[in-house]
């Protein structure tokens, strides 16, 4: 598995859009509503990696009841796989729950599905596959 991205909560999209622009000197390459997760996504390159934020104008989105309870900040990893079903095949098997039976349409053309935060120490991992 590879670090595909580290996704990032934000309260306000502009001012951290306007933050990581700063921070790594390149502007983001993507911004993209993502309807499956009513969330919208902003992309930036950090060399072989993502940073990708995450802001949702609906309260009652995951990211919003991210915010409220924990603050701002990072919310989860994502690592890429070859081949998303065999993975949630084999980490089910392990013992991690998995948030979908199914893989959904993620941002950035992937397919995604997450494991519980539970079930890994207190980090929400995203596994993502490109849809090609
Ligand atoms: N990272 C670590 N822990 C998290 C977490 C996160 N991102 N989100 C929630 N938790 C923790 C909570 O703090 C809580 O812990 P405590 O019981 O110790 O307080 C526990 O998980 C249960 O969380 P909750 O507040 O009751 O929230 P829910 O159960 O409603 O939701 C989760 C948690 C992970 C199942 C939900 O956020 C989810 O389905 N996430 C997957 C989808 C997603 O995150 N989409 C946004 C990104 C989309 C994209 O990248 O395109």
């Amino acid at each position: 598995m590879t670090l595909e991205h580290i996704g990032i909560a934000v309260k306000d999209l502009e001012k951290a859009k306007l933050l990581y622009q700063t921070l790594l000197q390149v502007p983001p390459y993507k911004d993209e509503y993502v309807e499956s997760q009513d969330v919208w996504t902003s992309f930036f390159k950090a060399g072989e990696t993502k940073v990708e934020l995450l802001w949702s104008e609906n309260e009652t989105s995951v990211i919003n009841k991210f915010i409220e309870k924990r603050g701002e900040g990072m919310h989860h990893m994502a690592f890429e796989v070859q081949d998303i079903h065999a993975e949630m095949e084999r980490l089910k098997a392990e013992g991690f729950r998995l948030l979908y039976e199914e893989p959904q349409p993620g941002a950035d053309n992937k397919l995604i599905c997450f494991i519980h935060p539970k079930d890994t120490g207190g980090t929400l991992i995203e596994l993502c596959q490109d849809k090609g």
